[in-house]
């Protein structure tokens, strides 16, 4: 029943941010998911009997590369498969499925935030037993197997019944489907003040979330509406479909229009929030404010032991690199460790492990906490509810409060996407090369105190990760930090991150692009942006 098929290896299967990101077209090509899931395979050692989780965001292809992965699960000798039902799993329920029943680990098929369909994104990525993303050693391993594979193992079976919760038995392997939100529906239950939500919401708070189309659909519904009790209505695109309705899954200002303007208009609710395709990220929106991811880590931080889950305090902060000082703050008033990792998930899992940190949060609309091991969207929406069902204050006043007392760090990130990669590859060369110089440079007000390539030593096993972001450190604190995407599938995604940071609560109303305008137009003195793109301007500005 288990038949051995010859490949050869493709070249392209470095994994990214965030596991193996591609265009549907290219997964589809011959033993193209197989090569890559067997090279997952052959990296992990001691597996045999031991149980593997199995989900997706539920994009196009998502069926068809679950029916592949449960296969080659049972042909390389795993006891037991736990698949969401309908191939569904979002990215934090799939992390916590993993911790909870104890697996070896996880395959996680999702490309996040960007589009899906048949000319759109596809990916895969391989979580270990903690729950969260492969590290860097391990997603090393694999990428060296994808170059030398010659053969996978799959089950030579028919279908998998995908649709009807309960066990089967695949080739010698236990197949489980499993219910996709009810173990996470119970977790979000031990970490908050569900009644006191309830309460907040029959008193006539009112929410909005729109779930884009995309995999939290399911989840807020049965959390937000039939749990909490918002009013029926309050979960938008709640259906997941293939294509997400052929919008982006990304729920930023751009992506999320509609949302960001129903809560700037004079009849908004009071709160406002998305998440992405897999339901790891999340959009922060009061009455009439928008709040920064890093603004947001950094108020979910100060205000946690609001939340039962989080009362008896917080061990750390850790966030990445980009994401803005905001969150130091707090750590410092509470005297506590704050974490500065490389973009992605993957760099969180050892601090959360060791205890280190307890939330962890990035700029790019990643929050999340100890609970798993990735990010998690409604985990952030309901820290936010719970925090606003306590403290009985606006998000606006919230946040003003907020910056009062820490002071503001008004933050962007401007994003050039599909830049020509040669031209994106030479502007961060080009930077690399100055470095040594900028230091005592002024460009205008600013004076550069120092200037880096980020290398990040991970204080608990103590590996070492290089080129991890240019940063430009001014005077005074403001910064520029430059790094190019690891997730885009076509060109290249240059990312500018600009920071200010004003400690003037009579200075905390000015606009965002204009608070950070003279830093704004160093960045593109110092990296030349425009004349090595040719672009005049941002594709996307969060
Ligand atoms: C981007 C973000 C990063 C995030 C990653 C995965 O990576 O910047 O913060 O962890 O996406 O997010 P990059 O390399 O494109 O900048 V997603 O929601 O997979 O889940
Ligand atoms: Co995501």
């Amino acid at each position: 029943m288990t038949k051995t098929v010859n490949t050869t290896p493709y070249t392209d299967q470095k994994p990214g941010t965030s596991g193996l990101r591609k265009k549907v077209p290219v997964f589809q090509q011959p033993n193209y998911a197989e090569n890559f899931i067997q090279s997952i395979f052959d990296s992990l050692e001691g597996f045999a009997g031991k149980t593997l989780v199995i989900g997706g965001d539920g994009r196009f292809y998502n069926r068809e590369v679950i029916q592949i992965a449960i296969k080659m699960s049972a042909a390389n000798g795993f006891g037991r498969v736990l698949v969401g039902r309908g191939g569904i799993l979002s990215t934090p329920a799939a992390s916590h499925v993993i911790r909870k029943y104890e697996a070896f680990g996880g395959i996680v098929l999702s490309a996040s935030h960007n589009p899906g369909g048949p000319t759109e994104d596809f990916g895969i990525k391989y979580n270990i037993g903690n729950g969260g993303p492969a590290p860097e050693k391990v997603t090393d391993a694999i990428y060296a197997h994808t170059k030398t594979i010659e053969t996978y193992k799959i089950a030579d079976v028919a279908d998998i019944n995908l649709d009807a919760e309960g066990e089967q038995e695949v080739a010698g392997m236990t197949v489980q489907v499993i219910n996709p939100v009810s173990d996470y529906a119970e977790l979000m239950e031990t970490l908050f003040d569900f009644p006191a939500i309830r309460s907040h919401l029959a008193g006539g708070f009112r929410i909005v979330f729109d779930a884009m189309s995309a995999v939290t659909g399911p989840y807020a519904k049965e959390i937000l509406e039939n749990r909490l009790g918002a009013a029926k209505g309050s979960v938008l695109n709640f259906v997941p479909l293939p294509d997400f309705g052929g919008h982006h899954p990304d729920p930023n200002l751009v992506h999320a229009r509609a949302l960001y303007e129903e809560m700037m208009g004079d009849d908004a609710p009071d709160f406002g929030a998305a998440s992405d395709g897999d339901g790891d990220r999340n959009l922060i929106i009061g009455k009439g404010i928008f709040v920064t991811p890093s603004d947001s880590l950094a108020m979910l931080a100060a205000n946690a032991t609001l939340a039962p889950g989080y009362a008896k305090g917080l061990a750390g902060i850790a966030r990445s690199m980009p994401t803005s000082g905001a969150a130091d703050r707090v750590a410092e008033k509470l005297g506590i460790g704050i974490y500065e990792t490389p973009t992605g998930w993957k760099f969180f899992g050892n601090l959360l492990d060791a205890g280190l940190a307890t939330i962890c949060g990035e700029e790019s609309a990643g929050t999340g906490s100890s609970h798993v091991r990735e990010k998690d969207g409604l985990w952030a929406v309901l820290l936010w509810l719970n925090i606003l069902a306590v403290r009985k204050e606006s998000v606006v006043d919230i946040a003003r409060e907020h910056w009062t007392t820490y002071g503001r760090n008004y933050y962007s990130r401007h994003d050039y996407e599909e830049v020509d990669s040669a031209a994106a590859n030479g502007l961060m060369d080009a930077l690399r090369s100055q470095l040594a110089t900028l230091p005592g440079r002024k460009l205008g007000d600013l004076t550069i105190e120092t200037a880096d390539d980020f290398s990040y030593h991970d204080p608990v096993d103590h590996s070492v990760s290089n080129n991890q972001g240019i940063r430009i450190l001014f005077e005074g604190g403001s910064r520029v930090v430059f790094r190019l995407s690891g997730t885009g599938t076509s060109g290249a995604t240059l990312r500018v991150y600009i920071e200010r940071f004003e400690p003037d609560a009579a200075k905390h109303d000015v606009d965002t692009q204009v608070a950070l305008a003279d830093l704004i137009e160093a960045a593109d003195t110092l990296a030349g942006i425009k004349e090595r793109t040719g672009r005049t301007e941002p594709t996307v500005i969060t």
